[in-house]
């Protein structure tokens, strides 16, 4: 049997798989209590949406040719930080960094990176705080990807995702440019949106039903 095949045949495996889904859900459990609890004492709601995957062979096996890696299971989970991938979407910046904290400090969990794509956006304006762990699950540590961003950053990285980051058409540039444009201004608007917020809240206005 060729490399590639036997590489797809054990990441279709349904042990590996559901050891990646568990490890979503470990992380997304966290994250639903952590929301409760600081939604309550904030007055207003934390975390917005958390959604997760587990990436598809056919991804995994792209990424790895993409970067040059040999086909094997290991590796896979060794390089590929986000075959499990969560994401939390906030309303605002500095509840952004306050999840990640609270990822990052989080002893159920072995810390690994963080990458902060807000602090440093790429190159084609992506912006978002990556945090990755590892969890226990059964015998093994698995790698988690915790993407965290505000809801306008999600907004762009959604559309950009499906017309920029996945499409493989060459001449994008002018909509690349203009993708950027849109980051920059989803900069300020954040930045915006967090002064008005503090402002609001020094002015002992409470949040309606949020
Ligand atoms: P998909 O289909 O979303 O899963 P490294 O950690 O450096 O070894 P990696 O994983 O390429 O390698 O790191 P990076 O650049 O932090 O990207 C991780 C994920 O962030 C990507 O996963 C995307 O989900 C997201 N991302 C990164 N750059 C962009 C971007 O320019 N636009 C958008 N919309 N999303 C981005 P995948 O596996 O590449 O893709």
């Amino acid at each position: 049997m060729n490399k590639e095949k036997e590489f797809m045949q054990e990441l279709e495996q349904a042990d590996f798989h559901n050891k990646y889904e568990a490890a979503c859900r470990l992380i997304v459990d966290r994250l639903e209590r952590i929301n409760t609890e600081i939604s309550g004492e904030k007055g207003r709601k934390y975390i917005k949406d958390i959604e997760y995957r587990v990436k598809t062979p056919e991804s995994c096996l792209n990424k790895m040719k993409k970067k040059g890696y040999a086909l094997k299971i290991d590796i896979a989970k060794d390089k590929l930080n986000d075959i499990a991938g969560v994401r939390a979407v906030c309303y605002f910046l500095d509840d952004v960094y306050q999840l990640a904290d609270l990822m990052i400090g989080n002893h159920d969990f072995e810390f690994v990176k963080l990458k902060d794509y807000v602090k440093k956006p790429k190159s084609s304006g992506y912006q978002s705080v990556h945090v990755i762990v590892k969890v226990p699950i059964e015998d093994e540590f698995v790698k988690v990807e915790i993407q965290l961003r505000t809801r306008a950053m999600d907004f762009w990285a959604d559309i950009e995702h499906h017309f920029i980051y996945k499409t493989k058409e060459v001449g994008m540039e002018v909509f690349e440019q203009e993708f950027l444009k849109c980051s920059k201004s989803i900069q300020k608007i954040d930045k915006q949106m967090l002064k008005i917020r503090k402002k609001l809240e020094a002015a002992g206005v409470q949040a309606y039903s949020m």
